[in-house]
């Protein structure tokens, strides 16, 4: 297997590596690509040192079977026929081609078959705050379909990019050394020791782009008319994404039938002791690859309501390991280049 990673040297990029590697994804070449900006780094993958070459349009990706891509929506845009035009696959973790028809937008804990029909060769993977909410939400879809979905999201700086987590940190550095001027170049404003509830571009109906993503993301990962009201906020937290969540179903669901819905359910973890201070946080989080759940309780707002907390590792199941776990669905079902 021939598997090429685009942006290599951003926070997701590494990650694939890391992932690649846990997975024991079968790689007998690897080549890295990234910008003018990374062409030349060096990183090592199982013991082997790899240089980034400069993404260029050539035929580079002739013999590549298998491409996980995080290289932003202009450069998936510009680069997808190239990648694909000699049958490679491209996983890609942009917002680019989400909404396309002819483009699978894949959680294989939720929709998996959808991935054999690619007919570009692009399979999209979902954004990250989305990726975390699906996989709770199948279970629960199993036993009675999702009317309504109401969601506050508490986002990691790790969701805009490594320079970005870079900021937080110094940010927090210039606070304790009592700096005049604190630095803002990633976020609207300061993040440390706040929240900012604005992720990506205001849209004419008031919400963001990343809340519209939910919406629409959600609706076409489940298959579902389901309605999602989200808002997103970014919270001064490294790595791992929070979400609370109220669903509306069309017949009650007891916390008890969640729970050992959400027990059964691949991907998840239900971490739900409040009275021993059990419950899923970031920090706890951090690394790990399942999305885990708490604080399962009936919604008081609403007579078919339920609510719950999910926390996954944004820059791991919230892409990475999504990517990786597409391409492995891929492999146990004969990789069609
Ligand atoms: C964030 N969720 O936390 C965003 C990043 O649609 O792939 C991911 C954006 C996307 O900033």
């Amino acid at each position: 297997m021939k598997v090429a990673i685009v942006g290599a040297s951003g926070a997701v990029g590494q990650e694939f590596m890391k992932v690649l590697d846990e997975q024991n994804f079968p790689v007998d070449e690897l080549v890295l690509f990234g910008s003018e900006r990374s062409a030349g780094r060096i990183f090592t993958f199982r013991g082997k040192d790899y240089v980034v070459q400069l993404l260029r349009h050539n035929d580079d990706f002739k013999d590549i079977d298998i491409a996980f891509v995080s290289a932003g929506a202009n450069t998936a845009k510009e680069f997808a026929p190239t990648i694909t035009k000699h049958g490679c696959i491209m996983i890609d973790n942009s917002s680019q081609f989400r909404l396309d028809d002819d483009v699978p937008l894949v959680v294989p804990e939720v929709n998996p078959e959808d991935a054999l029909n690619a007919p570009r060769g692009i399979i999209a993977n979902p954004n990250c705050t989305t990726i975390l909410m699906v996989v709770a939400l199948k279970p629960l879809e199993r036993l009675s379909h999702i009317k309504n979905i109401q969601v506050a999201t508490y986002q990691a700086a790790s969701g805009a990019g490594l320079e970005a987590m870079d900021e937080l940190a110094l940010q927090h550095a210039e606070i304790a050394f009592n700096h005049d001027e604190i630095t803002v170049r990633h976020f609207q404003h300061q993040l440390a020791y706040n929240v900012i509830p604005h992720i990506d571009v205001f849209q004419p109906n008031g919400y963001t782009r990343e809340e519209e993503k939910m919406y629409n993301e959600t609706r076409k990962i489940m298959h579902s008319d389901v309605r999602v009201s989200a808002t997103c906020v970014r919270v001064p937290v490294m790595r791992s994404h929070s979400e609370a969540i109220w669903i509306e179903t069309e017949r009650p669901i007891s916390p008890d039938e969640a729970r050992r819905a959400f027990m059964s359910a691949p991907g998840l973890v239900v971490y739900d002791n409040p009275y021993t201070n059990k419950y899923p946080m970031p920090l706890f989080v951090n690394h790990k690859d399942p999305v885990y759940v708490g604080r399962i309780r009936e919604d008081l707002s609403s007579d078919n309501g339920l609510t719950f907390w999910i926390v996954g590792d944004q820059i791991k199941k919230g892409a990475a390991l999504n990517a990786v776990q597409i391409g492995q669905y891929l492999l146990q079902h004969g990789l069609n280049r």
